[in-house]
This record gives structure tokens, sequence and C-alpha cells, in this order.
């Protein structure tokens, strides 16, 4: 393939006009959050958008990087802060780079042998996610949290293991405060 270039638009934390978008809505989220009787009440409220996934994709093979723009959205599901669905990576033993260009969240990582690790994201943050690490976003603030992400385009994406034991600690707003919980 050619060189090729996309604009990132810095200020907004946007990718415009990406060549492929996935959005996720509160209906795709069952069973990521503690409180699935809010989520449903979400649902039937309008199933408002959690987040979007931008990309311009490339060749998902090995010496390709890809990348992406993650923009999700704030909001709460019960006390429990917007966050993505967390993935480990179908090939493990690959690291991700996020960029956080806007907002305010919280990236939590998990280890295989289910060891926790939480970092703060802010503009300018950039958080190094290593091999074997799960990952997932947290919007604990008002506007939407955007990073630009970056990866081995033959990491591919394995959900099921986070389905079937979550991360083991969760993010709520708890008496005005951001608070992290075991459970
Ligand atoms: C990111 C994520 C993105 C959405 O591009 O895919 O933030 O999160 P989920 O994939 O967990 O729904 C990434 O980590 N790619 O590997
Ligand atoms: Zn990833």
């Amino acid at each position: 393939m050619d060189p090729f270039a996309v604009a990132f638009d810095l200020e907004r934390g946007t990718l415009p006009n990406p060549a492929r978008k996935q959005v996720r809505c509160a209906s795709d989220m069952r069973g990521c959050y503690a409180d699935a009787k809010a989520l449903e009440q979400l649902i039937a409220q309008g199933n408002p958008v959690h987040y979007e996934v931008s990309e311009v994709p490339v060749p998902e093979s090995e010496g390709h990087l890809m990348y992406c723009l993650s923009w999700l959205l704030p909001g709460k599901v019960g006390d429990e802060y917007f966050m993505t669905k967390g993935h480990f990576h179908e090939k493990p033993g690959t690291a991700e780079i996020y960029l956080c260009l806007r907002g305010e969240g919280r990236m939590l990582m998990k280890s295989p042998s289910g060891q926790n690790a939480i970092q703060k994201m802010t503009r300018g943050a950039m958080v190094y996610v290593p091999p074997f690490w799960a990952h997932r976003s947290i919007n604990t603030g008002s506007e939407p949290l955007a990073s630009f992400c970056v990866y081995p385009a033959d990491a591919g994406h394995n959900y099921a293991g986070i389905a079937a034991s979550g991360f083991g600690r969760r993010v709520f707003e708890r008496g005005g405060r951001i608070t992290v919980e075991d459970r």
C-alpha cells in the first residue's frame, strides 16, 4: 500500500470523515454495568449512544498499526460512569497506546492473573497498556472522553473473558466523588 495521511481535529478530539465508525448504544452494553435495571431504564428511555470508534482501516496483518479515535460520551448507569466494554487482545501479547485528547476519565486495566491497574486520562495523558492486559476506558467527566489509540493491526479483540468475569473493579460517583470500588 502507499503512505497516506489523515487529519485529526485535536481541539475537538475527533477524526472527521472516518472510513468506518462503530457505534455502541446502551443496548449493546447489557451485562457490563453493576445496575442492570438502571441500564434497562436507559434503553427504554431512548437507548443513548455510549461510544463511537472511528477508524481509517489498514490491513489487519503483522507489521501494520491499527489506529482509531475512541469517543466515549459522559453519563451514568445508576451511579456507574459510562465505559467501554473492555477487552483483552485476541493475540494477547500485544500492547496499545491511548493518547487522551479531550475529557476526563480512567483507564482500568487487568492482567491475566487478575491484578488491576488504573490510570487517569486527561488531555495529553498517554496511557501505555502493556501486552496481556485487558483495558476499558471510563468517562468520569462531563464532556466526551476522546482518545487516539494505536495497536498492532493483527491484535484482534477478545471480549469474552471480560464479559464473563469483568475487571473486578468499577468506578462510581458516590456523594459527588469519583470512587473506585472492588466489585
Ligand atoms: C480501542 C477500543 C475502543 C472501544 O480501539 O476498541 O476504545 O472499546 P471496546 O473495544 O472495549 O468496546 C482498543 O482498545 N482497541 O484495541
Ligand atoms: Zn485494545
